[in-house]
């Protein structure tokens, strides 16, 4: 039976300039059903429209900082590295995936490079920009860093019932872990936010009107062998893949 080809974009170490990826992503899409193959952080400018159409769908993963400059801001005192090489790349990479409506799917860095490419913001530091601005400050701020292990949900994310996460989970709310300090702030034009946390933060979007694509801000990869919302967000990905081979 054909398995879908997914793309993942790579991390990039800025220190060593190492290209890697975190076996849990490859594990996740292994098990749902797919062949995960990492992409290249530096292709030549003339191949993203081949490599959008090489794959059968692309999985813009987990990492730091997007670069400021690249949605029309100045560089916060809380923003965190930034890879330009990696900016660059899943930039130019998403809009050729997307002009050939191939699967996309976001984690983590992926929700918020999404909306950039597509042209809305983030808050580049949650605890000052959204806890710290007044009318925005809730009772029981929440750890969006949380401070332990991965697997572990720490808060809880409720889903718009009309939306493709809920029908693929299954489910009005869920338990989710928490890695990031940065959110979407102001969405792009045509996407949808389809999960907040309790606090009011994006959490998930989506793209009604394309074919698959959906975003979340946690990490489902850590929790999918756990948590059957997590494995079935995996395999319905791997599941649109296959259907537009
Ligand atoms: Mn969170």
């Amino acid at each position: 039976m054909y398995k879908p080809v997914i793309g993942l974009t790579p991390g990039h170490n800025t220190d060593t300039q190492d290209a890697f990826l975190r076996p849990t992503y490859l594990q996740a899409l292994t098990a749902a059903g797919a062949i995960p193959v990492m992409l290249p952080l530096e292709p030549d400018s003339d191949d993203y429209g081949q490599m959008a159409e090489a794959f059968d769908g692309f999985l813009f993963t987990g990492g730091p900082d997007v670069q400021p400059l690249l949605f029309g801001e100045e560089t916060h005192e809380r923003c965190g590295n930034a890879s330009s090489k990696r900016d660059a790349m899943e930039l130019a990479l998403l809009s050729q995936v997307m002009a050939a409506k191939k699967p996309v799917f976001g984690i983590c860095r992926g929700i918020q490079l999404i909306n950039i490419g597509l042209g809305g913001t983030i808050y580049q530091d949650i605890s000052s920009q959204y806890y710290g601005c007044a009318e925005k400050k809730p009772d029981f701020p929440l750890a969006h860093t949380q401070p332990y292990d991965y697997e572990i949900p720490s808060h809880t994310v409720i889903l718009d019932a009309q939306s493709r996460l809920a029908a693929v989970c299954g489910c009005s709310s869920l338990k989710v872990n928490s890695m990031h300090h940065q959110a979407v702030k102001d969405l792009a034009p045509g996407l949808t936010a389809c999960a907040n946390a309790l606090d009011g933060l994006i959490e998930a979007l989506e793209m009604p009107g394309y074919p698959w694509l959906l975003a979340v801000q946690w990490h489902p990869e850590y929790l999918w062998k756990h948590d059957k919302a997590a494995s079935l967000l995996f395999k319905n990905f791997v599941n649109a893949c296959l259907v537009r081979h």
